[in-house]
């Protein structure tokens, strides 16, 4: 791939986006690319992903203005939905993904980074939604998912008036979880992913699946989501064995996912 770098340590998975001149903004090319090697992550043995950007100015600086600049209305609805579809496919993608956001994170980026489950920020990264002072609402869910992370005033402030947030504001807001010095993101982000890693991989995919579906439903439904998901850990080998080894006051043995 051109703008894509995946590498697999274990059970833990880096994607770095990389198109560091244009401080990786998302084109068509990238976007296509991004899909593909979202689809070709190796869900038997990677058990957390890592999304980053190249270099140590950008996360992903937005959506390709250049590009967009010469869209139509229908070429226009057609790139937000092939980004809308990439970023859905994150999301929902089984294992948990966590964004290591290392520098800007503007408009299609911030969007980027709130697909992911959890957000980490290096010192210089800035999150901002500058859309409508290039004439445009987010088109790749920021107006969606930044209402539902931090409170809905604020929100609406980044959004209509392009106000871009510093790390540490960020992390005030709940954005994300953690700020690093930018040499430490990384290595930050992939203990926490061999944390998640070394957890039963189907007791944490059922986990992520509750959290995503219940918030999308009342209390009751999500609650009934959460009874199956909870039931269904019950034929694992990983639970017996974890709560045998417990009960017997023994060493438990890595999980197996199974
Ligand atoms: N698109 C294309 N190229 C970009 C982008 C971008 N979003 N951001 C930066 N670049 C390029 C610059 O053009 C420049 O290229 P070159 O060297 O060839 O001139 C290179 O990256 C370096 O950028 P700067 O020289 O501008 O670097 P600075 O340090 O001066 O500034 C900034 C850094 C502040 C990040 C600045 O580049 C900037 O403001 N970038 C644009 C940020 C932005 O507005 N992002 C939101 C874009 S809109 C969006 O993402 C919508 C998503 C939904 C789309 C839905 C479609 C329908």
């Amino acid at each position: 791939m051109k703008y894509i770098v995946y590498e697999q340590k274990g059970a833990v998975a880096v994607l770095t986006i990389s198109r560091e001149k244009a401080l990786n903004a998302l084109n068509s090319e990238v976007l296509t690319e991004l899909e593909a090697a979202v689809d070709a992550v190796d869900l038997e043995t990677v058990r957390c992903l890592i999304i980053t950007g190249a270099g140590e100015r950008s996360f992903v600086a937005g959506a390709d203005i250049g590009e967009m600049s010469k869209l139509t209305k229908a070429e226009g609805e057609a790139f937000g939905k092939k980004g809308n579809d990439v970023f859905r496919k994150i999301e929902t993608l089984p294992i948990p993904v966590i964004a290591a956001v290392n520098g800007f994170a503007l408009g299609g980026g911030c969007e980027l980074s709130m697909s992911c489950d959890i957000r980490l920020a290096s010192e210089n990264a800035v999150f901002g939604q500058p859309e409508t002072g290039l004439g445009i609402t987010p088109g790749f869910g920021g107006t969606q998912r930044l209402a539902r992370l931090i409170p809905v005033g604020k929100a609406k402030e980044m959004l209509y008036a392009g106000t871009k947030i510093k790390a540490a504001e960020a992390l005030s807001l709940g954005l994300v979880n953690a700020v690093y010095p930018s040499e430490e993101l990384l290595p930050a982000a992939e203990k926490l992913a061999g944390k998640i890693a070394a957890n039963a991989p189907i007791a944490v995919r059922a986990t992520k699946k509750a959290v995503n579906d219940g918030l999308q439903v009342d209390i009751d439904a999500a609650i009934a989501i959460e009874e199956k998901l909870f039931g269904s850990c019950f034929e694992t080998e990983d639970q017996r064995n974890a709560m045998n080894a417990f009960v017997a006051k023994e060493k438990p043995a890595p999980f197996v996912n199974k």
